[in-house]
């Protein structure tokens, strides 16, 4: 993309629906991806510009293993930049018409950073791990902010996997487990389904939108470069609390923006992306800003 807004087509929203996935160019204005990576490095040394920690930090300079992909959940929060990156109208706009809402609010960013010789992050799917609201649903756009290929331990879909059942998944490790596919080979046996494996081989500002239910996840990094992913992981904007699942999946990190007396999602913290009805909540950055 240049400065402009993604627009997604009417053939990538029908390979999202047959796939679970479609793979995409011109997500992240190649401008912006030098100043992106330097937040990385900032928030992976422990430097939050507003003051605000993110609501997972997995991995800090000094004292993460070396070998793991680094992680923070909600760099937004900590970070003007990547706050106005993950919340932009037009990927959310994206993201509500795949997933068939009526507007987006943003759960959750991922910063990955997978640098030469680490290790795997087990396939999973991302709506097993929200019993803590209703609809149960999220969908997600995946930023990449280096080239990527399957020797560089990129993303990896399993095509059609968003239509195997739900029930009885198996549950494997997330970070470095010994054969990161285990859980969806053994799920793709269980359901008798085709195991067909995409890896998502893109230039940097390129990247993927996917589906809740469906399984991915990747290998180590054996190439020499780094690997630096930007994630959204959006929910509708209609979505609400579901207190019985607080205690499960993830909840228990993000109950805690719960009102006492409401299931009302906070639009502070879960904040309105886009709106068909044109409502955005109010006051987010813009892209670029800073
Ligand atoms: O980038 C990866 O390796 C996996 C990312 C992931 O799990 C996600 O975007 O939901």
């Amino acid at each position: 993309m240049g400065t402009g807004a993604f627009r997604l087509t009417d053939d990538q929203a029908a390979a999202f629906a047959m796939d679970g996935f479609v793979v995409v160019d011109g997500l992240v204005d190649p401008a912006l991806l030098g100043p992106l990576r330097r937040c990385f490095d900032r928030l992976f040394r422990g430097d939050f510009a507003t003051g605000v920690e993110p609501d997972e930090v997995n991995w800090q300079e000094g004292d993460g293993d070396p070998t793991l992909t680094r992680q923070i959940c909600n760099g937004w929060r900590a970070d003007r930049r990547i706050a106005s990156t993950v919340l932009r109208a037009d990927l959310g706009e994206a993201v509500a018409r795949l997933a068939g809402w009526p507007g987006t609010r943003i759960i959750q960013d991922n910063l990955l950073w997978k640098p030469p010789g680490a290790r795997s992050l087990g396939f999973h799917r991302d709506n097993a791990y929200l019993p803590w609201y209703r609809p149960q649903e999220m969908a997600t756009c995946w930023m990449a902010l280096d080239d990527t290929s399957a020797a560089g331990g990129t993303a990896e879909f399993a095509r059609g996997s968003h239509r195997w059942p739900h029930q009885d998944d198996p549950t494997g490790e997330f970070h470095a487990p010994q054969d990161h596919r285990a859980t969806v080979a053994e799920a793709a046996a269980r359901h008798d389904a085709v195991l067909d494996i995409v890896p998502v081989e893109v230039g940097a500002g390129g990247g993927s939108f996917h589906h809740g239910w469906t399984w991915h996840g990747s290998g180590p990094n054996d190439s020499g470069t780094d690997r630096r992913v930007l994630v959204l992981h959006c929910a509708s904007s209609e979505s609400r609390f579901h207190r019985p699942g607080f205690d499960d999946g993830n909840g228990p990190i993000y109950s805690r923006y719960a009102h006492p007396d409401d299931d009302a999602m906070d639009e502070a913290h879960f904040p309105i992306l886009w709106r068909e009805d044109g409502y955005r909540t109010p006051g987010l950055p813009e892209p670029g800003s800073r």
